[in-house]
């Protein structure tokens, strides 16, 4: 491979979509202020913001972790990391771990929640009673992750969907004409009420690069795959949009462009807004469509003694 664009070191990565080579540094370089870019661009943060990073430890988590840090310095941000402990046999322990390690690794202040201590069941225990885990156990980290957020009071959330993830939801939006879904892809929701504003700053970095740049600086991530993990259409999906892209290079940032900056906000309109409006759970008093939230239904099913706890950190 011939020489960087920037430097006379060799290239390692080119990437189409930009026709730019890249040495490991100047690619590191690159991918920090896509995301910085991101961050502006859509006001995701702002000085003296207080921001909750959910870290899983996959690559995107670890990496929006990695860079977020780096720019609560540079503009003046606080970032708190927070993993949950889902209780999953052979792979909680694992990631938790690896969170772990790069919290310690980075200096950021962090929460690990065992969601079996504090309420008293696991995602095992509901995977024995319910065959498809995956959106109870969704429902589950977000409500923990609000929740956390909430009591204990920051701005915003940020978690490490890409922009494969955020497109990927945007097509299966579409195909299944799901328009509360397709509000929902953007770099930025905002909050009302009890819920958290929700922040998504690789929503604008691929899949791929997240990949290298993690590779490139080093970085520790889970590798393996939650066992529960049936991602068969969200696959299919992406490589659809990996088809398109080897037809055009840019055509997945056209694509994000017009989901991000139009299509998400033309639903958004079209959303009922009683149905957005939300109620409180009569259990647990959390933002709820129904008397009881999704969260509290799934708990009392599994545990007759669940009662709503506190998340409020001990200062
Ligand atoms: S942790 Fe939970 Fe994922 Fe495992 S059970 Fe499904 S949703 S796959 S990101
Ligand atoms: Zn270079
Ligand atoms: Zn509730």
């Amino acid at each position: 491979m011939s020489k960087c664009r920037f430097c006379d070191k060799k290239a390692v990565v080119y990437l189409r979509y930009a026709n730019l080579r890249l040495c490991k540094d100047h690619f590191v370089e690159f991918v920090e202020k896509r995301v910085k870019r991101t961050i502006e661009k859509y006001k995701l943060i702002r000085r003296g913001d207080k921001v909750l990073v959910a870290v899983s430890g996959g690559k995107d988590s670890v990496v929006l972790l990695d860079i977020l840090r780096r720019l609560s310095e540079v503009y003046d941000f606080y970032i708190h990391g927070l993993t949950i402990d889902l209780g999953i046999h052979s792979y909680s322990p694992v990631y938790v771990e690896v969170a772990r390690e790069n919290y310690k690794r980075l200096g950021v202040e962090h929460t690990i929640i065992k969601v079996g201590e504090v309420y008293g069941f696991t995602v095992d225990d509901l995977a024995v009673r319910w065959r498809r885990v995956c959106s109870l156990c969704g429902t589950i980290k977000r409500y923990i992750i609000n929740r956390f957020a909430l009591e204990n009071g920051f701005n915003s959330v940020a978690t490490g969907h890409n922009l494969e993830d955020l497109l990927y939801q945007g097509l299966s939006s579409i195909i299944s004409g799901d328009l509360e879904g397709l509000a929902k892809v953007s770099p930025k929701l905002d909050g009302r009420g009890r819920l958290i504003t929700r922040i998504r700053p690789l929503a604008e970095t691929r899949e791929k690069d997240i990949l290298l740049y993690a590779i490139f600086k080093n970085l520790k991530f889970v590798k393996m795959e939650c066992p529960y993990a049936r991602g068969a259409r969200s696959l299919r999906l992406k490589h659809v949009l990996n088809l398109l892209e080897e037809e055009s290079p840019s055509s997945k940032f056209a694509f994000s462009n017009s989901l991000y900056k139009k299509l998400s906000l033309m639903a958004s309109s079209f959303v009922s807004k009683e149905k957005e409006k939300p109620r409180s759970c009569s259990i647990c008093g959390m933002p709820s469509r129904g008397t009881v939230c999704s969260f509290c239904k799934i708990a009392l099913k599994v545990n007759p003694n669940y009662k709503p706890n506190n998340l409020k950190l001990p200062l």
